[in-house]
């Protein structure tokens, strides 16, 4: 039997777990799944616990936190830490680089671009290579020793790669957290009554100054390096241009951003900030900016500081996401489930490049969180493609005749009453099929493009026939004649008739989107998908117990028990069996040998715009050849699909690997199986 020597396996540990990280996150190109990472941490871990003495400073270990700290201690800068003075439009960009060549009297001169990250500025300490001292940028003079929670920053490397770095140098850049942790964090925060984060750069700040260090590595936070400070350069001449210097660190195996670019003149400078701009919405990552920097270092010592800011950089401001309004009212909304939403009507205002009216509030806790009152200056954010959210009430401005939120004791739609589950932040209306607002919101999700894809209903004119008493259910629909329609206002023969024509042909469908159009909680289309897959007939699912459809992919207890309720209930099940009445039909499944078929075993995931087929075929051509089709992407797909303006989806699959095919490589991947 061979004996593992310790020290010689925890080299090999050490050395695979700093390149993982290294190809994550310097190189942009992961090699290994999230587990198997861990696997190789916790091996390292036990060796290291059992041998003690073979522990080093820089051992990846380190990167799970430590001992928490009684406070923080002060570190006094080696060279000031500097702000950058702030661009808001192209003509103060223009002075901005006019100063310049009358300052260093030099024209021609190339610029440094990249994104300005919203999270905070830190300076690293490396000695020999060993990161040895971490510190916030706190008044630019003096920061707080973080380095116990810098080391549990996978992005930052314990020590620099490669054997040509300066013996002392000091590489600046910024700690943020990319929005995939901050939802995470945000979301479970929310569904357990606690506090959420207002933004990435408050949590990014909030898990920064944690005096435990395991709270820090448990928070997902990742690092960009844009400089260096004081750097001793023994035989190491460094770049004599900024962008040559951020290579530099990066071949040392510090992270860049990707986004860095060189560029000639101020319309180069412009046309980058306007292309991150339009491109902010696809990073994974809040920025407020675009940072420019004149490239040349003998340029930059020309052109020197003014106050606290080199005169040879500017941050080149996107317009505020941020505005502060008023809180004129507060609905509440029912959705399909009957959750009811409190949604803030406020006076509208310019945000982010567009006017905003309405913000979510959540949920109860939340508006007892944030303190608000109607009446109250509100401050609004809107991020991204995000719902624009209440960050904070300005309650110092707050007027003597504000009024408080009343949450509703009974549905704002039926009178029913309002229920709140143990565990449950969200409240509910118990009305059911009841509650017309459910009803509503029941019939448009069965019409909506991914369900029966009925052209021509709209959620106008679902409300209009609700509201008529025209129809009660989906299975309604069916029942609908030129009569009936013809009596509603706006309605003329013409689009009556496609009306009826679009019900007729959407009478032909699939199993899963007949499941997926029943709205049943939490059973979206890749679930739907797969309980028609594994099931083949309906009568199988409504037969099955809650134990039998946890076996399906996807379908964990609460899924199974909203399912399970959901088919017992008397006017559920009359609702289907009159929609298989009235003609509702999908093609059998056939029972193939499924371990033959070619993406057996296989997870895909489809996002953004498909052109060709959509999202809906392309799925079922996916399930069809034996892969399953899930919602969101983990570091067990196989394959990501991502059609136009694919958004988070993509970043996460090429942060964590994930191969990727366009819609024309779907197409072709697709054509060798017909
Ligand atoms: O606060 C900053 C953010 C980004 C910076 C900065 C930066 O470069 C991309 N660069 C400098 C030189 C300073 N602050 C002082």
């Amino acid at each position: 039997m061979s004996t593992v020597n310790p020290r010689q396996r925890l080299d090999v540990l050490c050395q695979l777990l700093n390149d993982y990280n290294h190809q994550y996150y310097v190189l942009d190109n992961p090699t290994v799944p999230d587990v198997e990472y861990d696997r190789l941490m916790r091996e390292l871990q036990s060796i290291e616990h059992d041998n003690p003495e073979l522990k080093v400073a820089t051992s990846p270990s380190q990167r799970v936190g430590g001992e928490a700290l009684a406070s923080f201690s002060q570190i006094t800068h080696l060279k000031p830490m500097l702000s950058l003075d702030n661009a808001f439009s192209d003509d103060e960009m223009q002075n901005f680089v006019r100063r310049l060549e009358e300052r260093t009297g030099r024209s021609n001169d190339v610029f440094c671009c990249e994104p300005k990250l919203d999270g905070l500025a830190v300076s690293l300490l490396y000695v020999d290579g060993v990161l040895t001292r971490a510190a916030t940028r706190g008044d630019g003079l003096v920061g707080e020793d973080i380095t116990q929670n810098v080391k549990t920053i996978k992005a930052i490397p314990l020590q620099l790669r490669g054997d040509d770095f300066p013996q002392r140098i000091e590489i600046r850049g910024e700690v943020f957290m990319p929005f995939a942790a901050f939802n995470g964090i945000n979301e479970r925060a929310i569904a357990h009554g606690e506090k959420a984060f207002a933004n990435p750069r408050n949590a990014a700040a909030g898990s920064l100054r944690q005096l435990d260090s395991k709270i820090t590595a448990s928070r997902g936070l990742s690092f960009y390096a844009y400089s260096t400070g004081v750097v001793e350069l023994e035989n190491t001449p460094m770049s004599d241009h900024h962008y040559g210097q951020l290579q530099q660190l990066k071949g040392w195996g510090v992270p860049v951003s990707p986004e860095v670019k060189q560029v000639k003149n101020l319309a180069d400078m412009i046309a980058y900030y306007q292309d991150i701009l339009n491109r902010r919405s696809e990073l994974a990552y809040e920025i407020d900016g675009v940072v420019n920097k004149l490239d040349s270092i003998q340029g930059q010592d020309k052109a020197g500081f003014v106050a606290k800011a080199p005169r040879w950089a500017i941050a080149y401001k996107f317009p505020a996401q941020e505005e502060m309004t008023t809180l004129l009212d507060v609905d509440f909304q029912v959705g399909r489930t009957g959750s009811i939403t409190p949604v803030a009507r406020l006076e509208p205002v310019f945000v982010g490049g567009v006017t905003v009216s309405n913000a979510t509030l959540h949920n109860k806790d939340e508006i007892e969180r944030l303190g608000v009152k109607i009446g109250d200056k509100v401050i609004i954010r809107r991020a991204g493609d995000v719902i624009p959210q209440i960050v904070s009430a300005v309650v110092a401005q707050r007027p003597n005749d504000t009024r408080d939120i009343e949450f509703p004791s009974t549905c704002p739609e039926c009178d029913s009453a309002i229920e709140r589950l143990e565990g449950e932040a969200v409240a509910r209306c118990i009305g059911g099929l009841v509650c017309g607002a459910q009803r509503k919101e029941a019939i448009k999700h069965f019409s909506s493009r991914k369900a029966f894809d009925i052209d021509g209903l709209g959620d106008k004119l679902v409300e209009q026939l609700v509201d008529e008493d025209m129809i009660n259910t989906p299975s309604d629909l069916f029942s609908l004649t030129q009569e009936h329609l013809l009596t509603l206002e706006r309605m003329g023969e013409k689009k009556a008739q496609k009306l009826l024509s679009a019900l007729e042909a959407s009478k032909s469908t699939t199993l899963a989107k007949f499941i997926y159009s029943l709205g049943i909680r939490e059973v979206g289309e890749a679930t739907a998908s797969n309980l028609a897959q594994f099931f083949k007939t309906l009568d199988k699912i409504k037969a099955a117990s809650v134990s039998r459809l946890t076996d399906v992919d996807d379908v964990g207890e609460i899924v199974a028990k909203h399912l399970y309720y959901f088919l017992k209930q008397p006017h559920n099940l009359a609702v289907i069996n009159s929609l298989i009445e009235a003609g509702i039909h999908w093609s059998v499944i056939e029972e193939k040998d499924a371990s033959a078929l070619p993406l057996v075993g296989q997870t895909w995931v489809i996002t953004g715009t498909l052109h060709t087929m959509g999202r809906s075929e392309a799925k079922e051509k996916i399930s069809a050849l034996g892969a399953k089709v899930a919602g969101s992407v983990s570091a067990k797909t196989t394959m990501l699909v991502a059609g136009e303006k694919a958004g988070s989806k993509l970043t996460k699959a090429t942060e964590l690997g994930v191969k990727t095919l366009d819609e024309d490589g779907l197409i072709s991947f697709l054509a060798q199986f017909e």
